[in-house]
């Protein structure tokens, strides 16, 4: 099939105009199942259907845009990413694949080019976790990878996800409806910004993906004794907060000095009663670890519950540390990586291949069909902030890199 190029200007104003809903001045808050991420998906909704898709809800409420191809029943090629961002986020993270999923179906239609697999993009349900602490929850549905405690899953607000789910057009009773079988997908593509400073430090346009982080996530429940500021003697305080202090510094060693895992973080910190004259009586704490390598997870587990054990000794509180969620790290395929390569190839742009440190849909999606993840850089590196940043240039070479991908994928 003849070279079709992606629209940039429409690309990026698209790619705009999503940035718009749930911006305010502390970031994106287009967070999973807020009104945001609501107005979010009707906006992208509409994009599909006027690029000609027709659009289905799956029961976890991932967002399915499908075109026919030309071929005899072939399987899909997907494409996809989420539209869901994190507390004051981005509007790139998620959004970039979305948004260039559906340039890359509206390109071929003005081109009044058909492909020989019919193509779908998956917009998918909750990828942060936020709120429900269960990351890639779409696309785990359709992977068939739900556990028991997605189906419990409550969130921070007291709702069960059960209760939420029908608020995007989901339904957990039907959960397992929403799983793609194998046969069903040719393979799996997903443009997504790099989230860190290799590529735009090395000036590389295109990132190939050579496999996608593990990740295990701890609550750690410090419980001390809640006691006067004023009249409490040093001696005799059993204070949740210089324990959370002592873990939270552990848990940098961890991956720091210690160099037992690559990468480890305090993010979440609830102190109670979290009063400035209140020795804190517990301490809620959010820590998580990533490494490509399973056995260094495992690891840092180790490490951590070791410190927990020694702290609330010494301390004299008491420290449940419980594992929250353990996602393994997918490698992606020589082949995969290399239709990636011959796609940025055709489009005459540099590429590096590297290893994702996000956390992505494609890790989910990788269990049921060959992924592939084309990066493009973030600029000086910085995600999950308001100051993430591609320029329209990159988020276009990426669009055009997905689209080539597709078309290689379509003819092999
Ligand atoms: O946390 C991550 O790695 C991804 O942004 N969900
Ligand atoms: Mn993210
Ligand atoms: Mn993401």
């Amino acid at each position: 099939m003849p070279a079709v190029a992606i629209n940039s200007t429409r690309l990026n104003d698209n790619l705009t105009a999503l940035g718009q809903i749930g911006n305010t001045d502390e970031g994106m808050q287009r967070v999973a199942f807020s009104s945001f991420d609501v107005a979010g998906r009707d906006y992208v909704t509409e994009l599909m259907r006027r690029a000609g898709m027709t659009v289905r809800i799956d029961a976890a409420g991932n967002i399915i845009g499908r075109v026919e191809g030309s071929g005899p029943s072939l399987p899909a090629i997907a494409m996809g990413s989420h539209t869901d961002t994190v507390p004051a986020g981005g509007q790139y993270d998620g959004a970039l694949g979305v948004i260039a999923a559906i340039e890359v179906v509206q390109a071929l239609a003005d081109a009044g080019q058909t492909t020989r697999h019919p193509l779908e993009v998956m917009v998918f349900t909750n990828e942060e976790g936020t709120g429900f602490h269960r990351w890639l929850l779409g696309s785990r549905a359709v992977a068939g990878l739900w556990e028991a405690e997605d189906f419990s899953a409550v969130h921070d607000d007291g709702a069960t996800l059960t209760s939420r789910l029908p608020d995007i057009g989901g339904n957990i009773s039907h959960i397992a409806e929403a799983r793609r079988r194998p046969d069903e997908l040719a393979c799996y593509l997903e443009l997504h910004i790099e989230q860190g400073p290799t590529m735009h430090r090395g000036g590389y346009p295109i990132g190939i993906v050579t496999g996608i982080t593990g990740r295990s996530v701890y609550h750690v429940d410090i419980v001390g004794e809640a006691n006067h500021a004023g009249t409490t003697p040093m001696a005799l305080r059993r204070d949740a907060m210089s324990a959370a202090a002592q873990i939270a510094l552990k848990v940098r060693s961890i991956a720091g000095e210690m160099e037992i895992c690559r990468v480890g973080t305090v993010g979440s910190m609830d102190v109670h009663p979290n009063a400035g004259n209140v020795i804190p009586g517990r301490v809620q704490m959010g820590v998580e670890f990533r490494d490509e390598r399973m056995e260094s997870l495992a690891a840092a587990e180790v490490e951590l519950r070791r410190t927990a054990e020694e702290v609330g000794h010494a301390e004299q509180v008491g420290i449940a540390v419980t594992a929250q969620r353990n996602t393994p790290s997918v490698p992606i395929s020589g082949n995969m990586q290399q239709l990636v390569a011959d796609a940025a190839e055709v489009a005459g742009l540099a590429h590096i291949t590297m290893p994702s440190g996000a956390g992505h849909d494609a890790q989910a999606i990788a269990s049921i069909t060959p992924a592939a993840m084309i990066f493009v850089p973030s600029v000086n590196g910085v995600s999950h902030a308001p100051a993430e940043y591609s320029t329209p240039e990159d988020c276009a070479n990426g669009a055009q890199v997905l689209l080539n991908a597709l078309l290689l994928a379509d003819d092999r």
